[in-house]
């Protein structure tokens, strides 16, 4: 029997091997399309609403689910926070007052303190504003980055890149950062692209600080692939040319659920709990990317967000992550 999935998005904690209503379960929840940035204070976990459109699929995404028992609600910091005994989960939604690098180094200072001695981040999600607009000459996912980087080399030094979350950094369409994490005790496993620069290894001409994540985590009772691009070592391809970018991009796909130990990516959408997000840079391509996606991907309605955001390079149209059940004999 195969773990309870729903269109909301794959069970994660403690998952009873049967359906459960949703009541069952207190989640972390990000409710895409919606008008302004804000805080849910919802009695079964936390909701926050985050104005990016939806283009297709479903608009809430579940980030984690814990049973009810032993998960308690608490703030730490910036972050509203869901906490298991042997998991974490948290989201902060943090207004930019011109200082994007100060908050992202702020709320990675957060999440560390959040984990302690003994827990370790498996995936976070950024929604960074005017993500490609340059702020004092740089573009913003550069100042994003180094804040990012230099919260890693403060808390962990040398082990830094050892301690990366696969991750994703797109667009906000308002003047919020906000950041998203799943964390736990166990150790997760990273992972890396072996047609892909690891993105902590970027030389210097895309910012002056790398970015701080892994392509892949492997961790508890799920598999989370990173936001995926057309980018071949650490160089962007196909620029302008949306088929092509959706090529390469299941390239590299592939190329993940073979480091994973799957045949290819198709062994991997048949896992229970298979669940996609979709960025896009232009709506107009929302219907030449569909049957690509159904085809190459298995999308379908209920398990294929598709959002319209901007991507964290401004060469890049498109831009993919998964997440779904670990299998038993990983
Ligand atoms: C890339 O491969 C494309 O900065 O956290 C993908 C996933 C990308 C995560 C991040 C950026 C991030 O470099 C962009």
């Amino acid at each position: 029997m195969v773990p309870a999935v729903d269109s909301l998005g794959p069970p994660m904690v403690n998952a009873p091997r049967m359906n459960v209503a949703a009541e069952a379960t207190r989640s972390l929840a990000i409710r895409f399309g919606a008008g302004r940035a804000s805080n849910g204070q919802g009695e079964e976990g936390i909701e926050v609403a985050l104005p990016v459109p939806v283009l297709a699929g479903p608009a809430t995404e579940r980030i984690a689910s814990m049973t009810p028992g032993q998960c308690k609600r608490l703030e730490h910091g910036r972050f509203q926070v869901l906490r298991h005994p042997d998991r974490l989960a948290g989201i902060a939604v943090c207004p930019i007052d011109g200082d994007l690098e100060a908050q992202s180094y702020a709320c990675y200072r957060d999440l560390f303190a959040l984990l302690g001695e003994d827990q370790h981040a498996y995936r976070v999600w950024h929604y960074v504003p005017q993500i490609n607009e340059l702020s004092g000459g740089l573009e913003n996912y550069r100042i994003f980055n180094i804040g990012r980087r230099r919260a890693f080399d403060d808390h962990f030094g040398a082990l830094a890149e050892s301690q990366m979350p696969a991750a994703s950094a797109v667009g906000a369409p308002d003047n919020r950062f906000v950041m998203a994490f799943v964390a736990g005790s166990e150790t997760p496993r990273y992972l890396e692209n072996p047609h892909q620069t690891p993105a902590y290894h970027y030389p210097q001409s895309y910012g002056p600080k790398s970015p701080s994540f892994a392509r892949a985590a492997v961790a508890d009772s799920m598999i989370y692939i990173s936001g995926t691009a057309s980018i071949r070592g650490h160089e962007t391809v196909h620029q302008g040319d949306l088929h092509s970018q959706f090529d390469v991009t299941l390239e590299n796909l592939n190329q993940l659920a073979q480091a994973l130990g799957f045949a290819s990516w198709i062994a991997v959408t048949e896992q229970p709990g298979y669940n996609l997000k979709v960025y896009l840079r232009h709506p107009r391509d929302l219907e030449r990317l569909r049957p690509r996606l159904e085809e190459a991907l298995h999308a379908e309605e209920g398990n294929t967000t598709i959002l319209h955001t901007e991507i964290c390079r401004a060469d890049l149209d498109l831009e993919i992550e998964a997440m779904f059940s670990r299998p038993a004999s990983f």
